[in-house]
């Protein structure tokens, strides 16, 4: 199988890198023209393992290009995964697997809809990874990777070239309930820490917002058909704040840098599927309310 990545952003490069080390054919997949000279300038991905920087010579095109693809690791953002898909489209194979690997839940089905004849494969990933420079990674924290295929419980063949290149991940007949138990893991705490401006830990000292932000999702979980996910959720937040109190969430960095966050497919996801099914989350909806405010006082995107 050829590989082609499309997001050369921090978990795209960390898996570009990994899978051409291991001499797995991969091709990374540049926006445009302009970008694509950029990156042959640098002469290609710098992956970042322990303080020590390699450069991986990964062959490079823009989309527009014509040549068919088979495995497509679309790594972008979640607000930009379709249309980034759709720009592929013209070329994806008829028997074409699309492996996503967006936080958070909603733009999966945006893109499984934009290309009906494609596999889509749904994965959730506990890895840590930022960009240093353009098209420079550093590998920040080892995870685990799990996928899976909501319509198709049987796993792909192209495991073996995940496992060949060190990544660490598991095939999961239940990709949908890990993907909500992490959404509802990001829901309790990356939108607090932002409104407090604190670090994980910190959370501790807020023990009744947590809970009872928990008891809503836990509620929603049961509610939408995900009762798995929705099990010991408290202990598990209260678990991962501790194992993680040093750090600062995702949804918090992105504020610090004045990025966009994800929120629509985090909380505001949640609260979707929450009216959907005419689940009462009260305190859910207030603290969507409270971030979409201080994201556009911010200047930064409610959505
Ligand atoms: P990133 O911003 O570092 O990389 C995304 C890349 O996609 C960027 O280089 C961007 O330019 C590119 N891109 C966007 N639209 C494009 C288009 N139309 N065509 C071509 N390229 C396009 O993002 P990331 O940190 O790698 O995150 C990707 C997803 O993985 C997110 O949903 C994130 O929440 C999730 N995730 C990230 C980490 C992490 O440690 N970075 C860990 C777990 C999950
Ligand atoms: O995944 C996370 C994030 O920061 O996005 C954790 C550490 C679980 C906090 O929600």
């Amino acid at each position: 199988m050829h590989w082609h990545v499309l997001g050369a952003g921090s978990l795209g490069t960390l898996w570009a890198a990994r899978l051409a080390r291991a001499n797995v054919p991969v091709t990374l997949l540049l926006r445009n023209r302009q970008r694509l000279a950029s990156y042959r300038q640098g002469g290609g991905l710098t992956l970042v393992e322990q303080g020590e920087a390699s450069l991986y010579p990964v062959p490079a095109q823009s989309v527009d290009e014509q040549s068919p693809i088979r495995l497509l690791l679309l790594a972008c953002k979640a607000y930009d995964a379709e249309a980034a898909g759709a720009s592929v489209a013209h070329r994806l194979s008829a028997d074409a697997h699309v492996v996503l690997l967006q936080n958070g839940m909603g733009s999966q089905d945006a893109v499984a809809a934009r290309l009906p004849r494609a596999r889509c494969i749904l994965a959730s990933s506990t890895e840590g990874a930022f960009r240093d420079g353009d098209f420079r990674v550093v590998f920040a924290g080892h995870g685990h990777t799990w996928l899976g295929d909501p319509q198709q419980p049987s796993p792909v063949a192209w495991l073996e070239d995940l496992a060949n290149a060190g990544i660490s991940h598991e095939w999961t007949p239940d990709i949908l309930s890990r993907l909500w138990r992490k959404l509802a893991l990001n829901c309790a705490i990356n939108p607090l820490t932002v409104l407090h401006d604190c670090r994980n830990g910190d959370l501790q000292q807020h023990p009744a917002e947590v809970a009872t932000l928990c008891t809503e999702l836990s509620e929603l979980l049961s509610v939408c058909g995900q009762p798995a996910a929705a099990e010991n959720l408290a202990e598990e937040v209260q678990r991962v704040i501790k194992a993680t109190a040093a750090n600062y969430s995702s949804m918090h960095q992105d504020v610090a840098r004045q990025q966009r966050t994800e929120i629509s497919y985090l909380i505001g996801h949640a609260w979707a599927v929450a009216q959907r099914h005419n689940c009462a989350v009260p305190h859910l909806q207030m603290l969507l309310q409270r971030l979409q405010k201080h994201l556009q006082e911010r200047h930064l995107p409610g959505d």
